[in-house]
């Protein structure tokens, strides 16, 4: 492997990462930050200008929601990205207190289902191929309601969508652990995602979130098991030391993200006719946003370049021959390799900054948008 293999690797990034987010405790504004997806695909594009390596913006309905699907689309392309997965939103209606697709309700999980028939025809118009489900229901004390009974539910819901999808249509299914409810969630882990999705059809794939997770689990492996049976759709990248904290990719833990990105070259399901849409979701609370996504898509790019230095051969030999240390020993080199002089020449090499951070920094953008964005409402969750 050469790391002439980074040249068409791309990383999607969320449109919501532009706006503001925060905690239950705080959300905190920032001068600039965009008013509507329009500016939000304004910043996204400056991530892709510097880097080169973020073509593709996810949305998410409705926080993302325009008149003219079309204008918006040309307004991407003109500024050299496009629109990539749409993201279903079931988290903030009072409807869905109880569940969405789950719902004991048949009307309640009509309107769920409906929800993304809508979020079908804005792929339609918006030229997207993936629909991203992240499913919030679940329940917060035993004996709530059937939890069997709400996997029938789910099923019956999930194939309803699937039978409303087009031939180049995927749907990928995001599980999660536990929040926003403490006692069970409706798809809290890969198994439970791969099940239905295993029912529903090739066109339903999962989605792995780095931070849905609990503390301790060996996430590299759940990659290497999705692979193995071709349902790895996408990845939610971000890091987080406790809970879903949504943090910069890498930045909690690089050597976790070196040994998913391992797992992924080992097969070369980096490459992009693997399908996996390698996407960001994040939250940048505190922090600048615009160099946050920045920061974030070059340790994702980082981190595939050490993976890509692995001696894929040695790393055999010393597994097959039982060479404990020896076979960890050719991981830990390529994982101790700095690659961050040879990624800045290729980036200098294709008429990129050497520093897109610096670059970024040095190019007014941020001033120029704080001073023009005077007025109306700045985005966010709404939450
Ligand atoms: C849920 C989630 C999901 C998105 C949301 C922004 O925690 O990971 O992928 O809808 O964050
Ligand atoms: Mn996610």
């Amino acid at each position: 492997m050469t790391l002439d293999e980074l040249n068409d690797f791309t990383v999607e990034v969320p449109s919501w990462a532009y706006g503001n987010s925060g905690t239950r405790f705080k959300v905190f504004a920032r001068p600039g930050v965009p008013r509507d997806p329009y500016e939000k695909i304004s910043d996204a594009a400056q991530v892709h200008r510097l880097t080169g390596l973020a073509p593709r913006v996810s949305l998410h309905i409705p926080w993302d929601v325009v008149d003219d699907w079309n204008d918006l689309r040309a307004h991407a392309e003109k500024l050299g990205v496009r629109i990539g997965a749409i993201n279903s939103n079931l988290f903030q209606e009072d409807d869905y207190r109880l569940g969405s697709l789950c719902h004991p309700d048949p009307a309640i999980r009509r309107k769920a289902v409906d929800h993304h028939l809508r979020c079908l025809d804005v792929m339609r118009q918006t030229g997207s191929t993936d629909l991203k489900i992240w499913l919030p229901d679940g329940l917060n004390y035993p004996g709530q309601d059937s939890l069997r009974g709400r996997q029938d539910r789910l099923a019956e819901s999930l194939r309803t969508i699937y039978d409303a999808t087009d031939d180049d249509h995927r749907i990928l299914l995001e599980y999660k652990f536990f929040e926003p409810h403490f006692y069970s969630m409706d798809i809290p882990d890969w198994g439970t995602s791969l099940l239905h999705c295993l029912a529903l059809g090739d066109k339903a794939t999962v989605v792995l979130d780095t931070g849905h997770h609990a503390p301790g689990t060996n996430i590299e492996f759940i990659v290497m098991q999705l692979l193995r049976v071709n349902k790895l759709g996408a990845f939610d990248f971000n890091s987080r030391f406790y809970a879903d904290d949504d943090l910069i990719v890498g930045s909690a833990d690089p050597f976790q993200l070196f040994r998913i990105m391992s797992e992924i070259v080992s097969v070369g399901a980096h490459r992009p006719e693997s399908k996996v849409n390698f996407m960001l979701d994040q939250c940048h609370n505190i922090e600048e946003k615009i160099p946050g996504q920045i920061r974030s898509v070059l340790n994702v790019e980082q981190a595939l370049a050490k993976a890509l230095l692995v001696d894929q051969g040695a790393l055999a030999t010393a597994q097959r021959e039982g060479d404990v240390l020896g076979a960890n020993a050719v991981l830990m080199d390529a994982y101790e390799t700095d690659v961050r002089a040879t990624l800045a020449d290729r980036r200098e090499e294709r008429g990129l900054p050497r520093d897109p951070v610096a670059a970024f920094a040095a190019s007014g953008y941020a001033d120029t948008v704080a001073a023009a964005r005077v007025g109306g409402t700045q985005a966010g969750w709404g939450a």
